[in-house]
Formats: C-alpha cells, structure tokens, sequence
C-alpha cells in the first residue's frame, strides 16, 4: 500500500476517464471492472490489473468507486466486507441523499471512511477546468484526500452530510433537463414548420443565455418568502401567454407534453390568487 497508489473500480466511459486522470497526476493506479477487457487500455496506459475487486481494494487505502448505480456498488461491495477496514471509499456512483446515507453507514459500520461524491462534467471534461465533483462526508477525510481527488477537476466540499453531495447534483441535473426539455419544444416547433433547426440553434441559445442568471434573482425571493406585489411580467400575464404554446404545438401538429406540467402549476397558483405575483411563487406548490 502506498500514499500515490490509487485503486478505482468500475471502468465505464467515467471511470475509465477518472483512472486516466489519476495516471496523468502522477499516481500508480490499480483498476477493476466487471467486465475485464475494459481495464486492457488502461493497462496499456500504465494501470495495474485487479483480478477481483476485493484485490483492488486492498491495493490502495483510497478506493474511488464509479458505477452505473448503487445497486451494482453493493453487488461489488457487500462480498467483500472483510477487506474494507482502514479503507477510503469515495463513491462517485450518481445515486440519491438516502442512498448515499445508507452507504455511508454501512462503510463506517465495516470500518471504512467514506466520502460520497456527485461528478458535474462528462467524461472528456474530466481533469480540465470545466470539471467541479462535489463531495460529502467527514471533512477530516476530504481534507486527506483532497490534493488526489482534484486530479478529476475542481473539487467542492459541502458538509459532512453524506448526502448532501448527492442532492445538490440532482439539484443540478434537475436544472440542466429544465433546459433540455425547453429547448427539445422549441426545436420542435421548429422543424414542424420545415426549418432548419441549425438555423434556429444559435438565436434560442442567445436567449438561454439571458436564462442564465434567473436563479439568482429567484433565489433572493423565495428565502425572503416574497414573490412581490404587482410585479412586472407577473404570473397571470406569463399564464394567459402560455396557453398559446398549446394551440401552437396543436397548430404545428407536435406534443406539448414537456411543458404541460409547468403550466398546469401556473394555472393553479392563478387559481389560488397569485396571479399578480413572480412566477418564482410556484415553487411553494412543489412542497409536499
Ligand atoms: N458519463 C456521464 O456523462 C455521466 C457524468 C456524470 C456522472 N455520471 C455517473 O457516473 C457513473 C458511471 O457512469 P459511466 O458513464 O461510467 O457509465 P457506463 O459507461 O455505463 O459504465 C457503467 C459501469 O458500471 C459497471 N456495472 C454496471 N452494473 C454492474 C454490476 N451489477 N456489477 C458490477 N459492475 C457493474 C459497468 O461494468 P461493465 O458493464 O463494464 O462490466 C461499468 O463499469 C454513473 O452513476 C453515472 O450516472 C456519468
């Protein structure tokens, strides 16, 4: 065992992105992967060859784990409980706060530190400056293992909640699908009149630029509880506004299915007379 020697197990597209990054800083690196022949390049590239992942995780005290889901980290993990004593898992597995929670009692209750970690890049962005992983767990840990970790991008630490890390990616997510779901309609709408979408592309992507920064503003508002009196582009006229995207897409013969959801919330806050409020004010109708 030894202070450079880095052990990842799972060698996806991200995995396998993360064990090039560590070799890349300088780190001898062991891999494991279900399906053997996708560690092959890497050990071209200078990696070691776990034979079973219970071997990769006594190679190396750090251990970073990156599989398809929790369900396939406990199928590798739960056989091999007997070796994970003194060990530092770092699951960068995309999972849920509770599962990370759960995990995270579990390593402890087997004598692993653990950190559990949320990957906000693709694999090509990894070790570049576009890269940020988000990480939670004891901040002893992090701290340890921090300079290795930021090998994969910026590393931001969130508390030693296990799961936060895991929320604030879904948090992330959620927005990123908010604006690929936007932005699949509106290409639609597009290509039902026979355009060319690349054509469109650039002009809805100087738009979403403006988009941007509306969390920020958003955010000011729903800490303060106040979603404004008789505010500008208030939520009665964006409602009223709103229901031509049904007629259109009715017109152009495409589904609207992706924006009734947001719609149906509007209306029902109009319903319950906020309608000269922020639209920010839906947000209270996602409480449960
Ligand atoms: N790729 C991306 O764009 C995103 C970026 C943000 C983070 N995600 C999450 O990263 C996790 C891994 O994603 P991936 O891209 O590496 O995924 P795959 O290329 O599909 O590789 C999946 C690996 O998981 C192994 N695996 C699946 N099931 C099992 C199992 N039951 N037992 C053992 N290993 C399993 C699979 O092994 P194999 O099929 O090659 O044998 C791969 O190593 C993921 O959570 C993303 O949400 C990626």
């Amino acid at each position: 065992m030894n202070d450079k020697t880095v052990s990842v197990v799972g060698l996806g597209d991200m995995g396998t992105a993360l064990a090039d990054a560590l070799l890349a800083a300088g780190h001898r690196v062991t891999v494991w992967n279900r399906t053997a022949a996708r560690a092959e390049p890497l050990v071209a590239r200078g990696a070691s060859r776990a034979e079973t992942a219970a071997d990769a995780i006594v190679a190396s005290q750090l251990v970073v784990i990156c599989l398809l889901d929790y369900d396939s980290v406990s199928q590798v993990l739960v056989p091999h409980t007997d070796v994970l004593a003194g060990r530092t898992l770092v699951n960068l597995t995309n999972g849920t706060p509770g599962q990370a929670r759960e995990m995270a009692a579990w390593a402890a209750d087997h004598g692993a530190d653990y950190l559990d970690g949320g990957i906000m890049a693709v694999p090509p962005m990894i070790a570049t400056p576009e890269a940020f992983v988000l990480y939670s767990g004891p901040s002893g840990t992090f701290e340890t293992w921090q300079p290795v970790l930021d090998a994969f991008g910026e590393s931001r630490y969130l508390g030693d909640d296990a799961g936060a890390a895991a929320l604030q990616d879904l948090a992330l997510l959620a927005g990123m699908y908010g604006v690929i779901a936007g932005s699949l309609h509106a290409l639609a709408l597009v290509r039902s009149t026979g355009g060319s979408t690349r054509e469109f592309a650039p002009l809805l992507s100087k738009w979403l630029q403006g988009v941007v920064t509306w969390p920020l503003a958003a955010a000011e508002q729903i800490d303060a509880g106040d979603y404004g009196e008789d505010v500008v582009s208030n939520l009665g006229m964006q409602t009223a506004g709103f229901a031509n995207h049904f007629i259109a897409a009715e017109e152009q013969g495409i589904s609207a299915e992706l924006l009734l959801p947001v719609y149906q919330l509007m209306q029902r806050r109009v319903a319950d007379g906020r309608g000269h409020e922020d639209i920010v004010g839906v947000i209270e109708l996602l409480k449960r």
